[in-house]
């Protein structure tokens, strides 16, 4: 592996019981970045005001980041929707560790991204990104859903509906959500005169061109287990840590460079 400068991770949802804090310990030892962007829902306060849980691998991975921070790792925190009090204490600084709103992130190679959780262009999109989370495995427990909710319709004398499909609709609309998603940050990148946008929020890990600027999102550490990261000569990659399968960055092409209309080029 390459000398990496800067790792940008989202959606950790510390203090649920789905935050994968171990492998992303892991992670964080082995990439040892210079630079860290925590890129929002990384403590999940919204679901912890229902029931909270810190296991120790949770634990130990909020001391990593102090030791890291410690060292001399520049630790820039931009709260999300699942943490969006932290947002009020946005230009606190403990030492090498800043919380921000949003940020600007120059490249090694000189480009510009604009940092944000992602949350901000819910407006544009209408599915809900947990949706998206689910994957393949959902598929059994949505039977079984379905199961339970054509009996309660039977015992109620309601004819029978197909709850896995009419959810399964909506999944159909996943590449939709995901483009009018990419389409927004690439707008604002682009209204800001900015090379690129990173960030997170839809649990879905991927990089895409549109209109010439680069849309690259970090994944989540939910189930994904992913991390966008800079090399030092200022190349991104996105790494699946369970894999460590690499994708690097896309040149722009015809193939890949979508319009901001959402249409390919
Ligand atoms: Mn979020």
């Amino acid at each position: 592996m390459q000398n990496i400068h800067t790792v940008f991770i989202s959606d950790l949802h510390l203090g649920t019981p789905d935050c994968q804090a171990a492998l992303l310990s892991d992670a964080l030892r082995k990439l040892a970045p210079k630079k860290l962007y925590l890129v929002g829902d990384i403590i999940d306060l919204a679901a912890m005001r229902k029931k909270a849980v810190l296991p120790q691998d949770q634990q130990l991975l909020i001391g990593q980041f102090w030791q890291m921070a410690k060292e001399g790792c520049e630790i820039i925190y931009i709260p999300g929707n699942h943490d969006a009090p932290m947002r009020k204490l946005r230009g606190l600084k403990l030492g090498q560790l800043q919380i921000r709103r949003k940020a600007i992130h120059k490249t090694r190679d000189g480009r510009r991204f604009l940092v944000s959780h992602g949350d901000e262009f819910d407006g544009h999109v209408k599915i809900h990104p947990m949706l998206l989370a689910l994957g393949d495995h959902g598929h059994q427990i949505l039977l079984w859903l379905n199961r339970r909710y054509n009996k309660l319709r039977s015992w109620l004398r309601m004819p029978y509906r197909s709850l896995a499909a009419m959810i399964k609709q909506r999944f159909g609309s996943a590449q939709r959500y995901i483009t009018r998603f990419q389409e927004a940050a690439c707008t604002e990148a682009s209204r800001q005169s900015l090379d690129g946008y990173i960030g997170g929020h839809i649990h879905q890990a991927g990089f895409s061109h549109m209109k010439g600027i680069l849309y690259c999102n970090d994944g989540d550490w939910v189930e994904h287990c992913t991390t966008l990261v800079e090399t030092d000569s200022g190349a991104l990659q996105l790494i699946h840590w369970p894999s460590m399968e690499v994708i690097s960055e896309p040149v722009a092409t015809a193939e890949n460079t979508l319009e901001l209309d959402g249409k390919l080029a």
